[in-house]
Formats: structure tokens, C-alpha cells, sequence
């Protein structure tokens, strides 16, 4: 099959939320020596992509959106140790969808570009409350905290959870995202840095640590 056809197939697994399907697709186009970068831009992320349109115009609901999602993980499964190494040669981030927030795709994708830049990555995952962030960012001697968020409600909760790593001393600088998320946000609530996507989160990640 040509590039175009298998992550055609692979986009069109994903929105219909066939987890298998994706995996065994994902992976004969791993073993043909497909780009892993492309295998997720023009399959996995394009298929979400219409999945997130249709659910907007009402045309797909939450358990759709839940199977999707679960296709997407399998596919990210596969790809993750081909994006990346977390060496940690670059430094530390802790980060985690922030309290209340059950989205977790965008999050794992940063993780697994700051990977490729050369940082370990210790993934709290979802619903992560503020002193969770505090307690896991001291134990793991974090760099970096990036905090995601997806919903314009959950977005508060960033501020809160920066409130609480500076009242306990943390000297981790922070980084923050999410489809909802500005410039303008992260400035009003003192985070030290915002990226768009998960490319711009890794080369922003390397410039805060002066890397
Ligand atoms: Co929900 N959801 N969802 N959802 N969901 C959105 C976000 C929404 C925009 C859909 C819509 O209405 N068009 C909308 C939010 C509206 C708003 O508040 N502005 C929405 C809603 C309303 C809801 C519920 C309230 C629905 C309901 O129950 N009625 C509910 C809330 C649950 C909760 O969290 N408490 C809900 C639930 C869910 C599921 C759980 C079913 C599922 C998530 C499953 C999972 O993650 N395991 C889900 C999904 C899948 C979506 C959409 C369709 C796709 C999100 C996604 O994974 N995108 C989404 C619509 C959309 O985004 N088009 C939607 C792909 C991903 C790669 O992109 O997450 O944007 P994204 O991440 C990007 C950037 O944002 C950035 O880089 C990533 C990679 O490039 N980024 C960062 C993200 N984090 C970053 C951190 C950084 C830097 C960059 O630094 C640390």
C-alpha cells in the first residue's frame, strides 16, 4: 500500500474507534518502514481531528469520542518508543492534565516530543489535583512542570496549581498548553512559558532550561 492509502486506513480505524485495528495497522506500516511522524500527523491526529469536528457539530458523541480515544493510545503505544529516548540529558518534567480535565492525548503527545528532546518524562497523567504536582515534582527533582488543559472550565485550575508550586518553594519553572490556552492565559497566570502544539512544547521546554 502506498503512504497515503495506509494512513488513510489508519485515520479512518481511529474514527471508528477500532483500537486492534489501528495497532495492526500502525504496526505493519512500522515494519514497512514507514515515518513514524507521519504515521501520526496524517493518520492518528488527522482521524482525531475529524472526530473533534464532528463531535462540535453534534454529529459524534462522548462514547464515540471514548472509543476514539482508546484507538489513539493504541496506535501512540507503538509509535512512542520510536519518537523518543528520555534520556534526560536536557532535565526533568513533571507533567499531568490538570484537576478535573480528563483529556490526556494532547498531554502524552508532549510527553512523548519532550522524549525527543532529550528530557525524562514522569507523566502524572490525568485529573492531577495541585499538591499532587507539588509532591511528584519535589520527589522526581522536576525541572519543569507542564500542566495541559482542554476545557475552558479546567483552565483555572492551572492558576491554582502554579499558586501551590510557588507556596511550596518549588524553584521548577513551568510550561503550559492546551487547546483553549493563549499566550495572554499563561502570562496572566505567571507560568513561565506556553506552547501551541507538542513540537513548539520540546523546543520551549529546551529554551526554559537554557538548553
Ligand atoms: Co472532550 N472536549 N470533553 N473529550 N474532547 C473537547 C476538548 C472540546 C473542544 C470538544 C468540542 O466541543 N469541540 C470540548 C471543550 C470545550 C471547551 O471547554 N472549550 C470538550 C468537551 C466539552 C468535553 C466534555 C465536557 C463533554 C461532555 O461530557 N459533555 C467532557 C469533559 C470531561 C472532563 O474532562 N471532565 C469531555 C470528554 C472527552 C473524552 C473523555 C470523551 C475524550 C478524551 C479522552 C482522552 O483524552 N483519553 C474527549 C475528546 C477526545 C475530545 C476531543 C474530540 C479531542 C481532544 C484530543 O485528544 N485532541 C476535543 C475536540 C478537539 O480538540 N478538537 C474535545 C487531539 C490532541 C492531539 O490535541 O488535546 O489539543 P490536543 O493537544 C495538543 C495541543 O492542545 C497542545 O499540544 C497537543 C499536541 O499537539 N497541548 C499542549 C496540549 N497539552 C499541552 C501542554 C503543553 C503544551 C502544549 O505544555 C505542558
Amino acid at each position: 500500500m502506498e503512504t497515503r492509502e495506509v494512513t488513510k486506513a489508519i485515520a479512518l480505524r481511529l474514527y471508528d474507534g477500532d483500537a486492534p485495528g489501528v495497532a495492526q495497522l500502525v504496526q505493519d506500516a512500522i515494519d514497512q518502514g514507514l515515518a513514524p511522524q507521519v504515521l501520526l500527523n496524517e493518520g492518528l491526529l488527522s482521524g482525531m481531528d475529524r472526530v473533534g469536528q464532528e463531535f462540535q457539530r453534534g454529529e459524534l458523541f462522548v462514547p464515540e469520542l471514548i472509543v476514539a480515544a482508546r484507538a489513539m493510545h493504541a496506535g501512540l503505544d507503538l509509535l512512542r518508543p520510536l519518537l523518543g529516548s528520555g534520556d534526560g540529558a536536557v532535565g526533568t518534567i513533571v507533567i499531568g492534565t490538570v484537576k478535573g480535565d480528563l483529556h490526556d492525548i494532547g498531554k502524552r503527545l508532549v510527553g512523548i516530543m519532550m522524549e525527543g528532546a532529550g528530557l525524562r518524562v514522569v507523566d502524572l497523567g490525568h485529573d492531577v489535583a495541585p499538591q499532587r504536582f507539588v509532591e511528584e515534582a519535589r520527589r522526581e527533582g522536576a525541572d519543569l512542570v507542564g500542566l495541559s488543559a482542554l476545557l475552558s472550565t479546567t483552565m483555572p485550575m492551572m492558576r491554582d496549581t502554579i499558586r501551590a508550586l510557588t507556596e511550596a518553594g518549588l524553584q521548577a519553572r513551568t510550561l503550559v498548553g492546551g487547546a483553549p490556552v493563549t499566550q495572554a492565559w499563561a502570562d496572566e497566570i505567571g507560568a513561565d512559558g506556553y506552547a501551541a502544539d507538542a513540537v513548539a512544547a520540546a523546543a520551549r521546554a529546551k529554551e526554559l532550561l537554557g538548553r
